[in-house]
Parts: structure tokens; C-alpha cells; sequence
């Protein structure tokens, strides 16, 4: 039995102290070592408020024989300080990260990150079991030890032993659930893995290109399971591309009706617009499984800005895609970026006309971010347009690149440009009642409303 303590950075530059989910990673690397008999521990550094000294505390007081830390771009700097703190109370400890960023750099990481002892690249959840029941580090695939990288571990591709989620790992009234939430609390599910679509700002290290998915009635099994075990009430079923195969979403959606599942939690997902992909019948079914919100990436309004970001998708087919939505009442989400290569005044004047035409009931608007490996971060760096040097500067709403037309000063005037049209924009529409049901259901649950005030509270302080 090996005592293992799994922890989540903060974000980089804020002292936001909402998460909206607990990390997907840990509960799944902790649900299956506890299951084996390890003793786990997670942490949370941002949902929890925790700070470095707590943390050395919490380390010489558990005193784990491994410390893993999953890490986004977003966690660098905090995952650095994580790691320094671990070896500073024992530098016997082993310290593990796995996650999107180590993925994409590999070996590279190490220079940054003197601390870590072991990165696992991809999908770690086996990888991670091998580590901890002491196999010998020179011969595990899908890691990098001591600079060198190992032989890839292959993608698991059945799914079935995806555990239940044990959630007592975690203190889930810490979490907000991502914005909308249509019902508290809310938690999120992967009922498939990889995506065959080539966006060039899409960080595939872990999942890759094969889409694998999980058998509709262990998908539905999970959902009944998060509802009774924890009283889950909205879930978010966060696939890359949840429409990518009719039949088998046909099935999860048909099994949740059977159950009645649809009567006791809301569902949302991301979509894709293309025309072949969504259809009246297919989001009439959804309606009725109970899904009441659909997130689709829009990302941009000009199609020669989509061509060239490899989105696969035409104009058209996303202006289709939200009529129909609406039409057949389920809320939507649509996501732009701004500053991605060939950006210019115009092409956002693109973007501003289609979210006005397309009309989503929540709009994102995220700065573009060259993630590490991305054929984007190439390109930016090819053209001399990257304007950070390493990743301790990614952090949500910082301009990272200029584009040809735009230098940086302009790409931020633009960006800010486009969001306070959202902005002005919900709040017309929040008088106009558009969002009496968000409204409601803020008000009647108490938990949510405290992370509303607190994000408030960080924004006004500037935090955010
Ligand atoms: C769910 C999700 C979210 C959720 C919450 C995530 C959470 N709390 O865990 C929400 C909606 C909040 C979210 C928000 C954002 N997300 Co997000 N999100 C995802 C998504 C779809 C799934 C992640 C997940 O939970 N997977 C399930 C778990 C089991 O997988 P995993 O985390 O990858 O872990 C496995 C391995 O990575 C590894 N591993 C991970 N950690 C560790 C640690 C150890 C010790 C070990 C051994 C192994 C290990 O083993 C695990 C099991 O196989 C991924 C895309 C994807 N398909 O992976 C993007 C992704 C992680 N998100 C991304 C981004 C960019 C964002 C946003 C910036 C989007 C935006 N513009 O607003 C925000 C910022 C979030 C933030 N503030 O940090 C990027 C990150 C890129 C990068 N280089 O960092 C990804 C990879 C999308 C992409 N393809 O580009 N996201």
C-alpha cells in the first residue's frame, strides 16, 4: 500500500478562487488506486484556497511516497512552486505530473520544472498504476524519466474499466459547475475519447486522432450512478465531439429516457455544427433526454479564417445549426477566439456580425493561445508572432500573439472590442428576461450563489 497525494495547481495570475470542476485526472487516477488498496489524498489549490505553506504542511503531515500533479498551460507557475515545496519537506518523494502540457513537451519539460521527477505522457492512468506499484521506471511505456523519453504506451482501446467516480475524494460544494449551470451540483463525464478533426489551436496529446467510445449503458450507468451516490443534478458531458456518431449518442440519449433519468438532471455538451452531424430529429431526441444546453465552437465569423484554422466547418453550417438549436428550444453556447494567424479588423468585424446573427444565449470570447506542439504555436513562432517566451505567461485573457494586420496594442483594442458587444448585449437581453431561468435557479441554490459572489467579488478586485 503506497500513500499517494494527487494535487491540482491554480491558475496562472489569479487568485480566482472558483474552479468550475473538480480535475477529471485525479478523480480517475484516485478512484482506481483506492480501489487497489493505495491510500489518496487530492487537493485542489485554487477550489480549496490552499497556499504553498499549507501545502508543506499537508505533505510532512501525510508524508506520501508519491505526489502527482495533474497540469494544464494554465498551472505552470503553481505547479512549479508544488513541486519545489514537495522535495523541500522530502526530497525522497516521487514526484509524477501528467496532463495536457507535460504531454505536449515531454522530456523538454524537465528544464522548466527541476522538481519532477517522472512525466507521464498521454493517458496515465496505467501508466501511473505501474509507477506506483513500483515497476522499474527504465522499461514503463508512456513515460519520461531522468531526460529520457520511453517507448509510447499504445491507447487503451476498450474502455469498460473506466471506474464509477468516487467523488468522496473531494469536496464537491467547492466547485461551481461551468457557466451556464442549469442545475447545482453539476459535474462532468468523457463518454468517448480523441477526436478526428485537425483545428490547428487543439491540443491533442492525450486522447489523439481514433475516436474510442464507451458503451451507452456504462456512459448511463455513471450518469444514475453521480445522481444517486451524490445527488448530481446537471451533467456535462465534455467529449470532444459528442455528435460524432449518430447512433451511439442516439443510444445514450434513448437509455436516459428509458431510466427516466431525464426527469432528475439536466444535461449539456459541446456539438459540431457541420450540416451532416445536427438535424431536427437529432436535437428533438436531445431535448427530450433532457440536454438544455449546447456548446458549439464557432470560433470565428470569416470562412477563410476557419479554413485556415483547419476548422472543417462552413459559416453556413453554424448559422443552421443554432436556428435549429433554438428552434427546438435547447439554450446554446457559442465560443469565438480572437487573434488567431490572419486576423484583422475586418475578420472580427466577421465574428461580431455572426454572433449578432446567430444570437447564442452565452457567448465566449477567449483570446487565442498557441498551446505547446499546436501547429498554431509553429506558425506563430515561425512569423515572429509569439510575444511570450515560455508558457508562465498563459493565463486567460492575456494577448500571447500578434497577427500580421494587428500588432498586440490593436489585437487587445479588438478583442475588448468584441467583448463588451457581449457584454452590452447580456445585459439587453437579461432585461429583456432572456435569462429568468438562470436567474431562478441562482436564487434557489445557495451553494451556487456563493461561487457567483466570490467570482464577482475576484473580478471586482481585480483578480480575474
Ligand atoms: C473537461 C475540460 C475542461 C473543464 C474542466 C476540467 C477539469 N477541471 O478537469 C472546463 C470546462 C472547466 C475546461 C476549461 C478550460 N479548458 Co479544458 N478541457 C477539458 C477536456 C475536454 C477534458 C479534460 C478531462 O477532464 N479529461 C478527462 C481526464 C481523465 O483526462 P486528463 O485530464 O487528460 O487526464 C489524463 C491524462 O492527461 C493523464 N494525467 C493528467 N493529469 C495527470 C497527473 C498525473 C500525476 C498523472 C500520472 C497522469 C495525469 O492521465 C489522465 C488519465 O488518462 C480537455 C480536452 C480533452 N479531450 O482532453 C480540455 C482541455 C484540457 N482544456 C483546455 C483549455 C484550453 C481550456 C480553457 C482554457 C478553455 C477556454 N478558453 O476557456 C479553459 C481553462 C481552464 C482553466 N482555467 O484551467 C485545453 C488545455 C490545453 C493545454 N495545453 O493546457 C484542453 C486539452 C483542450 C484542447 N484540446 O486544447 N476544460
Amino acid at each position: 500500500m503506497k500513500k499517494i497525494l494527487l494535487i491540482s495547481p491554480s491558475e496562472n495570475g489569479s487568485a480566482h478562487k472558483t474552479e468550475a470542476y473538480p480535475s477529471g485526472a485525479l478523480l480517475l487516477l484516485g478512484t482506481m488506486l483506492g480501489a487497489r488498496g493505495h491510500r489518496v489524498s487530492i487537493v485542489h489549490m485554487a477550489a480549496e484556497g490552499r497556499t504553498i505553506e499549507w501545502l508543506e504542511r499537508r505533505v510532512a503531515i501525510f508524508q506520501p511516497d508519491i505526489v502527482g500533479v495533474t497540469m494544464n498551460t494554465f498551472q505552470t507557475v503553481s505547479a512549479r512552486h508544488i513541486s519545489a515545496a514537495v522535495k523541500k519537506v522530502n526530497k525522497n518523494i516521487l514526484t509524477v505530473t501528467g496532463g495536457p502540457h507535460p504531454s505536449a513537451l515531454k522530456a523538454e519539460i524537465f528544464a522548466d520544472f527541476p522538481d519532477i521527477d517522472v512525466v507521464v505522457v498521454g493517458e496515465g492512468e496505467h501508466t501511473f498504476i505501474d509507477i506506483v506499484e513500483g515497476a522499474d521506471v527504465h522499461t514503463i511505456a508512456g513515460i519520461c524519466y531522468a531526460g529520457v523519453e520511453n517507448a509510447p504506451r499504445p491507447y487503451a482501446e476498450n474502455l469498460d474499466y473506466i471506474p464509477l467516480t468516487d467523488l468522496s475524494l473531494i469536496d464537491l460544494r467547492r466547485f461551481s459547475g461551468a457557466d451556464p449551470v442549469g442545475a447545482y451540483p453539476s459535474m462532468f463525464i468523457m463518454a468517448s475519447r480523441g477526436c478526428p478533426f485537425q483545428c490547428t489551436f487543439c491540443n491533442k496529446s492525450i486522447w489523439g486522432d481514433k475516436v474510442r467510445l464507451r458503451k451507452p449503458e456504462l456512459v448511463v450507468r455513471e450518469i444514475e450512478w453521480l445522481h444517486t451516490q451524490y445527488g448530481i443534478r446537471e451533467i456535462f458531458f465534455q467529449d470532444d465531439t459528442f455528435n460524432l456518431k449518430r447512433q451511439w449518442t442516439e443510444d445514450i440519449c434513448r437509455r436516459i429516457i428509458e431510466k427516466g433519468l431525464n426527469k432528475k438532471i439536466v444535461f449539456k455538451t459541446p456539438f459540431r455544427a457541420n450540416k451532416e452531424l445536427v438535424d431536427e430529429s437529432l436535437l428533438r431526441l436531445m431535448k427530450a433526454a433532457g440536454f438544455w444546453l449546447i456548446f458549439y465552437g464557432v470560433e470565428n465569423g470569416n470562412q477563410q479564417m476557419l479554413d485556415a484554422m483547419g476548422k472543417g466547418l462552413k459559416i453556413e453550417d453554424i448559422k443552421r445549426a443554432f436556428k435549429l438549436t433554438h428552434a427546438e428550444g435547447i439554450k446554446t453556447i457559442g465560443s469565438f477566439i480572437v487573434g488567431m494567424p490572419g486576423e484583422t479588423e475586418a475578420t472580427v468585424n466577421d465574428s461580431i456580425a455572426l454572433f449578432n446573427e446567430i444570437r447564442p444565449y452565452v457567448t465566449g470570447c477567449a483570446a487565442a493561445m498557441p498551446f505547446p506542439k499546436t501547429a498554431f504555436e509553429r506558425e506563430v513562432v515561425k512569423r515572429g508572432h509569439r510575444l511570450v517566451n515560455g508558457y508562465d505567461g498563459y493565463a486567460m485573457g492575456k494577448i500571447l500573439v500578434r497577427t500580421d494586420e494587428l500588432d498586440p496594442d490593436q489585437l487587445r483594442t479588438a478583442f475588448e472590442r468584441f467583448r463588451k458587444i457581449i457584454v452590452r448585449r447580456f445585459f439587453i437581453d437579461l432585461l429583456k428576461l432572456r435569462y429568468a431561468r438562470m436567474i431562478f435557479f441562482t436564487l434557489r441554490s445557495p451553494w451556487y450563489m456563493r461561487h457567483v459572489v466570490r467570482r464577482i467579488t475576484a473580478n471586482l478586485a481585480g483578480n480575474q
